[in-house]
């Protein structure tokens, strides 16, 4: 099964298909899993940050904010942005990796979403680049401590609805988006600027579904298209590919 369609000319659109805009190990790396796990082709555009190329006139023309991930999608008037917007999306065009618009499951399945989106990823996203809010230094470091304090109390609210799901997924036997949303979460809170502060050992549940997470096909074409070695989740490793740092 192709799964991404013309992949060394990304300047030639191919009409009817996503084109995802990313730079390795970003927020794209969720987008990336959920069509690898959907099995639809798609165009990957590399985005250079090393280049700061989010905020190129052409890019910002696909998203305002200059930030990474943008999907293009046939058939929409716009491009989308905004991770949790793009998974919304793809779950509902496709049927696959989230609970129907009439399912009892719907409402469930939103507040998680929006709760991984709104709260765990833009605080890591802080965590990520105090500097942004207040001066590189102590105040940096304190700010993004005290962030990963509240991930890590987010992971153990996760881990609580896994139990409570029956596992071994967030929604319960089925794995949906928000497995491969929470993962990447999982991922980023461990490398990067928070190496070393909060690891997955005190929320067995979350552990669990991010090792089984480990051991999809599909999990690991996307890793490793996104230039990840080993365990992605449970050991996380930094990329070390062009684009990654900024
Ligand atoms: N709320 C956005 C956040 C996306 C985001 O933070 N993207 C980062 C990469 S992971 C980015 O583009 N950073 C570039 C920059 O800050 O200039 C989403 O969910 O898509």
């Amino acid at each position: 099964m192709p799964t991404s369609s013309n992949p060394n000319r990304p300047d030639q659109p191919v009409a009817g298909t996503y084109r995802l805009h990313g730079s390795p190990d970003s927020a794209n790396l969720v987008v990336r899993l959920v069509l690898e796990e959907i099995k639809t082709p798609y165009q990957y555009v590399p985005v250079d940050r090393l280049r700061s190329e989010q905020n190129s006139a052409a890019y910002l023309k696909l998203n305002p904010q200059g930030l990474i991930p943008v999907l293009e999608v046939p058939g929409q008037d716009a491009p989308l942005f905004e991770t949790g917007a793009i998974l919304l999306h793809l779950v509902d065009a496709h049927g696959h990796l989230g609970p129907a618009v009439d399912s009892s499951e719907r409402g469930r399945f939103l507040k998680w979403l929006f709760f991984i989106s709104n709260t765990l990823h833009s605080e890591l996203r802080i965590s990520f680049k105090p500097y942004k809010y207040v001066a590189e230094g102590k105040a940096a470091d304190d700010l993004s401590d005290g962030l990963i304090g509240q991930i890590a109390r987010s992971f153990e609210l996760l881990d609580r609805e896994i139990s409570a799901s029956g596992g071994p997924y967030l929604m319960g036997q089925d794995l949906t988006c928000l497995d491969l949303y929470v993962a990447c979460c999982a991922r980023w809170a461990q490398i990067y600027r928070n190496e070393g502060k909060w690891a997955p050992l005190g929320t067995p549940n979350l552990r669990r579904m991010i090792e089984k997470l480990e051991g999809r096909p599909a999990v690991n074409r996307a890793c490793s298209l996104e230039g990840i070695r080993g365990l992605p989740f449970s050991e996380p490793k930094p990329v070390t590919l062009p684009g990654t740092t900024a």
